[in-house]
């Protein structure tokens, strides 16, 4: 990571690493999503929330070997280490696309209700782009700054889905990563194209704080059997503390009921 980087995600709250995913990979990232999406028809993202106007699809750490090289790669869990200083885990990998021509917005929110504790920040969106991400087809926008307010959009703004005056889109091509502290005010914009939009997001978490989805009892027993010890410490499979606190407090949106 640059110090530029560096300074980015301090500063702003996000940074874009264009052309991180290969081409190679970028394709079977888009194969193998829409092979999930073939196979889980209305079941598809049924372990977590539904959104409306949007395909999503949740524990994807279960769906195929790329969904594990996605939240293990090392680059990225090192800029991860910037926005979560110390030990972090995976909190859940879903896939998120709102659905072509709708006006459909999703309110700024932080992501899993976050405000930044006494220890500090605790949560950080690594969003995949796997088609371009433009004005029109629903780019993320992100208010830049506001991930050390300490406040909720839904608090502080008559509308949290309305456009606001500081906001950025996130626009790049296809290929980019987006790394997001999301204690940072963002959501998904409308897509008003004909297009896809498809991402990855991996969300991760301070250790000391649930897990999004609790990996330990969605992965099937063909996935567990296949993880290397690093990759049971990323999903906290032998943390019993991580039991605790996740079935304490289950699939947390910022913004779904
Ligand atoms: O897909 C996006 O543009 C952002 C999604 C997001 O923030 C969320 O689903 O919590």
């Amino acid at each position: 990571m640059t110090g530029g980087e560096q300074r980015q995600l301090d500063e702003r709250g996000f940074v874009l690493l264009h052309g991180f995913i290969s081409p190679q990979l970028l394709e079977e990232l888009r194969a193998e999503l829409e092979r999930v999406y073939a196979a889980e028809g209305d079941k598809a993202g049924s372990e977590f929330r539904k959104e409306p106007h949007t395909r999503r699809l949740a524990n994807l750490a279960d769906k195929g070997d790329a969904f594990l090289r996605v939240i293990s790669d090392a680059a990225i869990l090192e800029y991860v280490g910037c926005v979560i200083p110390g030990r972090f885990k995976l909190g859940s990998l879903n896939a998120r696309a709102p659905n072509p021509q709708s006006e459909w917005v999703q309110p700024l929110h932080c992501d899993v209700g976050a405000l930044p504790d006494e220890k500090g920040f605790w949560v950080c969106n690594v969003i995949w782009m796997l088609d371009d991400f433009t004005a029109e087809n629903g780019a993320t926008r992100v208010v830049p700054g506001s991930h050390r307010w300490g406040k909720y959009p839904q608090d502080a703004l008559a509308d949290p889905a309305a456009p606001h005056p500081d906001e950025i889109l996130v626009l790049a091509p296809a290929g980019t990563v987006a790394v997001i502290n999301t204690h940072a005010w963002h959501g998904g914009t409308a897509n008003r194209s004909g297009g896809p939009r498809r991402c990855l997001h991996a969300f991760y978490t301070r250790w000391d704080k649930p897990q999004q989805q609790f990996q330990r009892d969605l992965l099937s027993e063909a996935t567990e059997r296949k993880l290397s010890p690093e990759l049971r410490e990323l999903l906290a499979i032998d943390d019993e503390f991580n039991a605790r606190v996740t079935l304490a407090d289950p699939l947390r949106s910022g913004f779904l009921k």
